[in-house]
């Protein structure tokens, strides 16, 4: 901990005229936005900050809304998606070039490697999680997401909060609830879809007893009967949060003030050395990464700062938020020392991830009778009008096809059966992207201690954080089931259509799934020592560290794991509120 006299607090408690705020959020996703909502509506004072840019029209939202890309999805891949995701570990095999040019500078020792963004002398090749990635910007994933919202499966993916099987279901049934009411979830936006029902039917019909349905997503329809969707992502958990600062809750309290910092680092944050009862942290530590904006004449354009505050919540995603706190010293580094959250970025997990694309087969009976009249409607406009040229009676703008196969238990896998933006598998210039479906089946994996994250104190990031390196094999447990699950892709493939060339069935590089889970693990206390917090998200030995994000998810899971992260970051963010009005933090309980 900085001498106090040595401590620059950040400008913003200057603006505000708050000496110390009630609660401090790295990372603006839209886990770090539930808590901020939840808390700010409560009257709370919340300071954010977010390492990346605001680069959307409003703060935090889905670029998938341009018009460019409600036309045409694929052209989203290359302009957006490549750009907003950062690799998060580069081996060494990948940053060899044979063919560079002879006379290009190289080092007078080959075997050392380059080390600059995410490039990892330290990351093994066959314990990688390849294509495991990160999102820096206001809004974070959320921002290019698939907005794929399901609930998780009781009895596998769902993690048990109370042993009492009742109470569990009673408060999961609230929580997802209020998640779905918040992120915008729906079943029926596509439901006036010609693609969307033939593929639908299709797979009802095959497989009667699976509970094949519309795929949850948040979203809707800009208007009925509009090709347009508005995709949903953190600017519907911030609200009107920025637009409207003096709203009053139901109780009649008006919003705590908010303030969002972006391309602000949260680097780590500080123990209190005074705290009695359990450890405290006393303050975060931020960089302005623009600092310059703020202090010209320094030749350093990035400032330190510090932020004080009651609760210090980190959401910033599953590798950012263990990364913070092992630069705080509090674990998950190579080093022999004892750390007070000895469990961080152990028993991780991440999806095995099953891909292909088809050409559909079942087209020739869309023009005859017997449709709904919306159908029959756009299917005789589009043949009115482009019924000479086409060979294909599915109007262009009809919506794209979002259906799903739950997981069970019979069959632990997520199935996504859909058109989206991917960052392989686009459509060809040759075929007509109106007759090809994407299948994308997601295996789940459970966490054990061997499966973890290193942070490299001697290697920075981009950002300058310690670099992380993955350890991870696939258990066998699931690893035995993803056979059963590659077949049960095949098997739907084959039922809906013939496979794309370069799109067959294939296994992705482990990590493409981006649903890493287990980071930051919550646990009901027995499991102490496999996990990092309780089930408020609660760091276990401290009173007022909160974690949130995928991370937290201590089971496995098939299903994206977004709704049931704000889920448990509602619970968090009502411990952190309770405890603000009883004024008093207490050591993280079982
Ligand atoms: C995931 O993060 C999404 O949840 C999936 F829906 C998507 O297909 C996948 O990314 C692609 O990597």
């Amino acid at each position: 901990m900085p001498g106090q006299k040595d401590l620059k607090f950040h400008p913003i408690h200057v603006e505000s005229n708050i000496p110390e705020f009630d609660v401090f959020i790295a990372g603006s996703g839209p886990i770090g936005a539930t808590y901020a909502r939840c808390l700010v509506d409560a009257g709370y004072n919340v300071l954010m900050a977010e390492i990346g840019d605001q680069d959307t029209r409003i703060p935090g939202e889905h670029k998938k809304n341009e018009i460019e890309y409600q036309k045409d999805i694929d052209r989203f891949v290359n302009r957006i998606l490549q750009g907003a995701l950062s690799v998060v570990s580069i081996p060494r095999s990948q940053t060899i070039v044979p063919t560079l040019g002879p006379a290009a500078w190289t080092a007078s020792d080959p075997s050392q490697m380059w080390i600059t963004n995410g490039r990892n002398s330290f990351q093994g090749e066959h314990n990688n999680l390849g294509a495991e990635a990160v999102t820096r910007g206001v809004g974070g994933m959320s921002t290019h997401w698939t907005c794929a919202t399901p609930e998780f499966l009781k009895g596998l993916e769902r993690p048990v909060i109370f042993t009492d099987s009742a109470k569990d279901d009673a408060e999961w049934r609230l929580l997802y609830d209020s998640a779905r009411s918040l992120i915008g979830t729906s079943e029926t936006q596509f439901d006036h879809s010609i693609r969307h029902n033939v593929v639908l039917e299709a797979l009802q019909k095959a497989y009667p007893t699976r509970g094949v349905k519309a795929l949850p997503l948040a979203c809707h329809r800009l208007a009925k009967g509009s090709p347009y969707v508005q995709w949903h992502a953190a600017d519907d958990v911030y609200g009107d949060m920025f637009t409207n600062p003096d709203k009053l809750n139901k109780q009649g309290v008006k919003r705590g003030y908010f303030k969002l910092l972006t391309n602000t680092r949260c680097t780590r944050f500080d123990l209190d050395p005074s705290a009695r009862d359990g450890h405290s942290i006393g303050l975060v530590e931020v960089r302005d990464l623009l600092g310059a904006r703020i202090v010209p004449e320094r030749s350093n354009p990035e400032v330190d700062f510090y932020i004080k505050a009651k609760a210090y919540v980190v959401a910033a995603g599953a590798v950012a938020t263990p990364q913070i706190l092992a630069n705080s010293g509090f674990g998950a580094t190579n080093d022999r020392k004892v750390h007070l959250i000895p469990q961080l970025a152990t028993h991780i997990t991440e999806q095995p991830m099953a891909f292909c694309q088809i050409a559909l087969l079942q087209v020739d009976g869309i023009d005859e009778p017997g449709k709904p009249a919306w159908w029959e409607e756009a299917v005789a406009a589009h043949k009115e009008q482009f019924g000479k040229i086409d060979p294909l009676p599915i109007p262009f703008q009809d919506p794209e096809p979002q259906v799903t196969i739950p997981a069970s238990l019979e069959r632990p896998w997520h199935t996504q059966i859909h058109r989206d933006a991917f960052s392989y598998g686009e459509v060809g210039p040759a075929l007509d992207s109106r007759i090809v479906v994407d299948l994308r089946f997601f295996g789940m994996q459970e966490g054990v201690p061997e499966n973890k994250m290193i942070f490299e104190m001697s290697l920075k990031d981009a950002y300058g954080m310690p670099q992380p390196t993955f350890e991870y094999i696939p258990t066998r447990k699931y690893a035995d089931e993803t056979q059963r699950m590659m077949n049960d892709m095949t098997d739907v493939a084959n039922k809906l259509g013939a496979y794309l060339p370069k799109s067959e069935p294939q296994f992705m590089t482990p990590g493409l799934a981006l649903h890493l889970g287990g980071t930051t693990r919550l646990g009901l206390g027995q499991d102490k020592d496999e996990t990092v917090a309780n089930f408020n998200s609660q760091v276990w030995g401290f009173t007022n560290l909160f974690v949130g994000g995928n991370g937290t998810i201590p089971t496995p899971f098939g299903a994206n794991p977004t709704l049931t992260s704000m889920c448990l970051a509602f619970r968090a963010a009502h411990k952190i509120a309770e405890s603000l009005k009883n004024g008093k933090f207490l050591p993280a309980k079982a």
